[in-house]
């Protein structure tokens, strides 16, 4: 089995050839659909615990959003590289609990944020969110 990437120690040079491996059109950045092969191929089983068959479109969406720092809606590779080195992003993947409430972050913000006007700030959704973690009792907040 291959060493995690999710090691702080991960030379820059690993993740920059994970991330051209992954750039296929060599724009510089991973867009969704380059994102969901790089989750599919090199991180699924072994770092997340899940398969390619529980990683829905969704759930690609919600990676998406946890690695787009700045919200540019593409990847840069230090966005990618602050991830990978990111202890809280492990764990957050790691929780069930954790990764439920940034999915639920993500429809709230989708509701919520009709006219795509990014009025409502997804950073801040997600800190709200990351803040209260799992006391938060999502089911009943969207009743
Ligand atoms: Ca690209
Ligand atoms: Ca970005």
């Amino acid at each position: 089995m291959a060493k995690s990437l999710f090691d702080p120690n991960t030379p820059d040079i690993v993740i920059k050839s994970l991330f051209q491996k992954y750039d296929k059109d060599n724009s510089g950045f991973l867009d969704r659909k380059e994102l969901s092969s790089l989750l599919e191929d090199d991180l699924l089983e072994d770092d997340l615990g899940l398969t390619w068959l529980d990683l829905t479109t969704h759930q690609v969406e919600v990676y998406f959003h946890l690695l787009d720092r700045d919200g540019n809606a593409k990847i840069s590779p230090d966005e990618l590289c602050a991830w990978l080195r990111s202890n809280e992003q492990f764990k957050m993947v790691n929780d069930k609990s954790r990764f439920y409430a940034v999915c639920k972050a993500v429809d709230m913000f989708k509701k919520y944020d009709k006219d795509r006007s990014q009025y409502i700030s997804f950073e801040e959704l997600k800190d709200l969110f990351f803040e209260f973690g799992s006391n938060i009792d999502v089911k009943s907040a969207f009743k």
